[in-house]
């Protein structure tokens, strides 16, 4: 997109996220320290953004000349501009600073596989007994958000709007607050879930972290729940805290957080471009390669391997479905695509396990030399295979346990670009609530009635399909990344003009 057609930001934009919106690498084995200073630009890759959130912000940083703060998990360690390991982004016009944080493996070990992946993630998705509180864990959390503070610190101005995204930072709020000048607007938008105070029990140091968000001025959620259980912990455990539920605002510590829900969509232009582009020979190679007979229907799972997700729960259903419907064998294949995600975490590395295995044996029970019910892949899609696959499925399956939003649902709604594809859908995604009654419900865990919704999807009626679908496409475009964003800055500039948030300095 032009630059100028991004969101108006009411003032200077520093992001501060976990990833980096551009990750560098080499593109062969890297140089040795000797090499590295002479090293030619050329070996160096730099990765297309593909995340959504870069996608929609790209061209906001590039108007306003921002600054985006992340941990480098890249390789590189050249092509800095400054002692501050910045680099200028994006590569070939090279509008706005990235600054890399660099992390020692002891804090990436603790404060993103520890403290954000062992104990807030279960936290906050209602798993309270996955959770681990290792020892030292929340101490590395605590320090890594002192790192990301200093770097704050070090770009923010009076005008700053420093906006922090997720659940890895919910420390640094209040830090920043007291590290950075007056005028400076805190915001932080969170994508995950937010439990309820029976489940916001469990959580180790659960004070300092409500205390650590209330440094924002806002505070975001996807959707109204999550909100409210926020505003009904801080009323529980945090003494001196005064919420006000009509204003959805708490006051702590001399400052105002207003509490908001402003869900997030995707770059809609974006998937339907790509996927109007996805000629039929890209799709029947894609096929040949995955070995997807070309003619049956198909239905599409994609998601992390993550316990989150719902996927043996879906393979169950799927299970149940070809019991059923003995005819759709051979004329209905499920591709699952799962992505491989903090495998050094035991307890992912025994969910892909369970789901390997459950393939291959359902596998087993209904395959044929010529059609297998189940395509397993892990392999990462490039965009337009992705945007490809989206649209020839007719089926997409989307069953979280538990989800603060999921793009996976949005992004399929604006890559089916022939109208006639068919969303299933989880009453437990935050997705469900923007799209739900013109999805087909499932509760994820009743696998009777998700098999039932699987026919149902299959043997629905064209004109009824290509009903529901309109109207699913006029809710993603409506609500896409960038209306998300522009809600964002409206609140930003609500917040900011508002004279009780002055702050004690
Ligand atoms: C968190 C929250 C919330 C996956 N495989 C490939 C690929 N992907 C892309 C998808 C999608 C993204 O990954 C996954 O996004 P989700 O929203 O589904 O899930 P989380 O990763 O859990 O994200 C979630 C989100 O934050 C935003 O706030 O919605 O609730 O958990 O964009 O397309 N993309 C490509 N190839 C792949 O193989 N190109």
């Amino acid at each position: 997109a032009a630059a100028s057609d991004g969101p108006d930001c009411p003032g200077s934009l520093i992001v501060v996220s976990n990833r980096e919106p551009y990750r560098h690498a080499y593109e062969d084995e890297p140089p040795t320290d000797a090499d590295a200073e002479t090293a030619s630009d050329t070996s160096i890759s730099v990765d297309e953004p593909t995340g959504g959130l870069t996608a929609g912000l790209d061209p906001v940083m590039q108007e306003t000349s921002g600054t985006w703060i992340a941990w480098g998990d890249g390789d590189a360690d050249f092509d800095v501009t400054d002692e501050r390991n910045c680099v200028a982004v994006p590569p070939e016009d090279e509008e706005y600073t990235l600054r890399r944080l660099e992390l020692s493996e002891e804090a990436v070990d603790s404060y993103y596989y520890g403290f954000s992946n062992r104990v807030l993630w279960p936290l906050c998705h209602d798993f309270p007994d996955l959770i681990e509180d290792r020892s030292n864990d929340f101490e590395w959390y605590r320090t890594v958000n002192e790192q990301f503070t200093d770097a704050v610190a070090d770009h923010a101005t009076d005008d700053s709007v420093i906006w922090l995204q997720d659940y890895h930072l919910a420390l640094a709020p209040r830090m920043i607050r007291e590290s950075v000048p007056p005028g400076a607007t805190i915001a932080h938008f969170w994508h995950i879930p937010w439990p309820s105070p029976t489940t916001y029990q469990h959580c180790p140091a659960g004070g300092h972290l409500l205390e650590g968000l209330l440094g924002n001025d806002l505070l975001s959620f996807h959707v109204e729940r999550y909100a409210d259980r926020f505003l009904d912990c801080v009323d529980r455990f945090l003494p001196g805290a005064t919420v006000d539920r009509a204003q959805r605002t708490v006051s702590y510590d001399g400052g105002t957080t207003r509490v908001v829900a402003t869900s997030m969509g995707v770059d809609a232009d974006s998937y339907d471009r790509v996927a109007r582009s996805a000629d039929f020979e890209q799709v029947s190679s894609l096929f040949e390669e995955y070995d997807i007979p070309q003619d049956t229907a198909i239905g599409l799972g994609l998601d992390r391997l993550d316990y989150t997700k719902g996927i043996p729960e879906r393979l169950a259903a799927i299970e149940r479905f070809f019991e059923w419907n003995p005819d759709w064998r051979g004329e209905f294949t499920f591709v699952q695509k799962a992505t491989p995600s903090r495998t050094n975490i035991e307890t992912y590395e025994r969910h892909g396990e369970l789901v390997r295995s459950e393939v291959q044996r359902i596998n087993r029970r209904f395959e044929t030399d010529a059609w297998q019910p189940i395509v397993y892949t892990e392999d990462v899609l490039p965009n337009e295979a992705l945007c490809a696959l989206y649209r020839r499925a007719d089926v997409m399956v989307v069953s979280p346990l538990v989800d603060g939003m999921n793009l996976v649902a949005q992004e399929y709604v604006a890559a089916s670009v022939d109208g006639d594809g068919t969303l299933v859908l989880s009453d437990r995604t935050g997705a469900h609530e923007r799209l739900g009654s013109h999805a087909l419900t499932i509760d994820p865990t009743d696998t009777d009635g998700f098999a039932v919704q699987l026919e149902h999807a299959l043997s629905m009626p064209p004109h009824e399909r290509r009903r529901r679908m309109n109207t699913l496409r006029q809710r993603v475009f409506n609500g896409d990344i960038e209306s998300w964003m522009s809600t964002q800055f409206d609140w930003i500039r609500r917040v900011h003009g508002d004279p009780g948030r002055k702050r004690r300095r």
